[in-house]
C-alpha cells in the first residue's frame, strides 16, 4: 500500500550536505524507515525519468555529483524531463512526485521558506506554495533560522497550511528545539497526526501539512552560537550578491563550514529523527 511509503527528497543529498556524509545519511535514513515498519522512496529525476524509489547506486551517483546535479523545483521539472537530464528534487518537487505516486508522508530536514530580507528580495521558497496545493504531510525539524521564521509562519497561515508541533508548543528552529514562535497545534501522538491528515483529505481540503519535530536534545546546538553564524552567513551572501536558487545551498554550506561540522552532525541526526516519526505516522495513516 502506498500509504506505508515515506518519501525522501534528493536536494538534501546533492545540495544540502557534502559527500560522503550525504550518501551515508541517505542510505541510513532509508534503513531507519524500514526498521520502523514503513517503506522508503527517495525521489529524484534521472535521465529525464521520474524516480520514486532509487537504488543504492543511484543515490551514490547523486551524492557524488553534488551541486553538478540541477536543483529541481516545480518550475524546473518539465525541462529536466524534456532534456533527459538529472534533477535533484527539492521539497516542492518531491511533494509533486510523491503525490503522483499516491504517497502521503514525506520526511526531510528543513523546508524552504520566506528568507530574511524578503521584503526587498521577494525570496520566498516554492516549497510554501507547494504545501498550499499538494496533499502531502512533510515532517521536518521546523524552520531553519536562515529564514525569517515569523514571516514563513504568516505565509503558511495565509495559504491555509497547518503547522503541527510534535510534542512541542513552540516551533523548533532546526538546530535548536525552540524558536520564539508557537505552532498552530501541538499533537503528542503519531496517531493524532494521522487522524488530522485523514480528516483534511477526506473533506477534500487540498494542501499539505508541516509536522515540526524538534531535534533530540543531545544533538541540539547552542542558540547564541548558531544565531551569530547564520547572521554572518547571510551578510556574506548579500555582499557576494548571491540570490535565487543559489541562496539556500550557499547558506547551508557556509553554516557547516563556520561550525566546523557540528551543524552537519546535528543536521544528520535530526533527519534520522524525522524519518522515524514519519514512519510512525505512515503506519498510523495506513490503519
Ligand atoms: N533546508 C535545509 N536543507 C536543505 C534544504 C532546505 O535545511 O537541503 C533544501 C530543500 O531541498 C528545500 C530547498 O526544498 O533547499 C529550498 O530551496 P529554496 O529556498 O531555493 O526554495
Ligand atoms: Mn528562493
Amino acid at each position: 500500500m502506498v500509504q506505508l511509503v515515506v518519501a525522501l527528497e534528493s536536494t538534501i543529498i546533492s545540495h544540502g550536505m557534502p559527500y560522503p556524509q550525504n550518501v551515508e545519511t541517505a542510505l541510513k535514513v532509508e534503513q531507519i524507515i524500514r526498521d520502523n515498519g514503513a517503506v522508503p522512496a527517495t525521489i529524484a529525476i534521472l535521465n529525464g525519468r521520474l524516480k520514486v524509489g532509487m537504488t543504492h547506486e543511484e543515490i551514490e551517483y547523486l551524492g557524488k555529483a553534488g551541486q553538478a546535479v540541477i536543483k529541481t523545483s516545480r518550475r524546473d521539472i518539465p525541462f529536466i524531463v524534456a532534456q533527459k537530464a538529472d534533477g535533484a528534487t527539492t521539497v516542492a518537487s518531491t511533494m509533486i512526485l510523491a503525490a503522483m505516486a499516491g504517497i502521503k508522508v514525506f520526511a526531510t530536514g528543513g523546508i524552504g521558506g520566506v528568507h530574511r530580507g524578503a521584503q526587498q528580495t521577494f525570496d520566498i521558497s516554492a516549497d510554501l506554495q507547494e504545501l498550499a496545493n499538494t496533499d502531502v504531510a512533510v515532517v521536518c525539524a521546523g524552520a531553519k533560522s536562515i529564514l525569517d521564521i515569523g514571516l514563513t509562519l504568516e505565509y503558511l497561515e495565509t495559504q491555509g497550511v497547518p503547522v503541527i508541533g510534535y510534542q512541542t508548543d513552540m516551533l523548533p528552529a532546526f538546530y535548536t528545539r525552540e524558536s520564539d514562535f508557537h505552532v498552530d497545534y501541538r499533537l503528542d501522538e503519531p496517531k493524532q497526526i494521522a487522524a488530522a491528515m485523514t480528516a483534511k483529505w477526506q473533506m477534500g481540503l487540498k494542501g499539505g501539512m508541516v509536522i515540526a519535530n524538534p531535534i533530540p536534545a543531545q544533538y541540539a546546538l547552542d542558540k547564541t552560537m548558531i544565531d551569530q553564524v547564520i547572521k554572518d552567513a547571510v551578510a556574506e551572501m548579500n555582499e557576494k550578491g548571491i540570490s535565487g536558487k543559489a541562496s539556500t545551498p550557499f547558506l547551508l554550506s557556509k553554516v557547516a563550514e563556520k561550525t566546523a561540522g557540528s551543524s552537519l552532525a546535528a543536521n544528520i541526526e535530526l533527519v534520522f529523527n524525522n524519518a522515524k516519526l514519519a514512519s510512525k505516522i505512515a503506519c498510523e495513516f495506513c490503519q
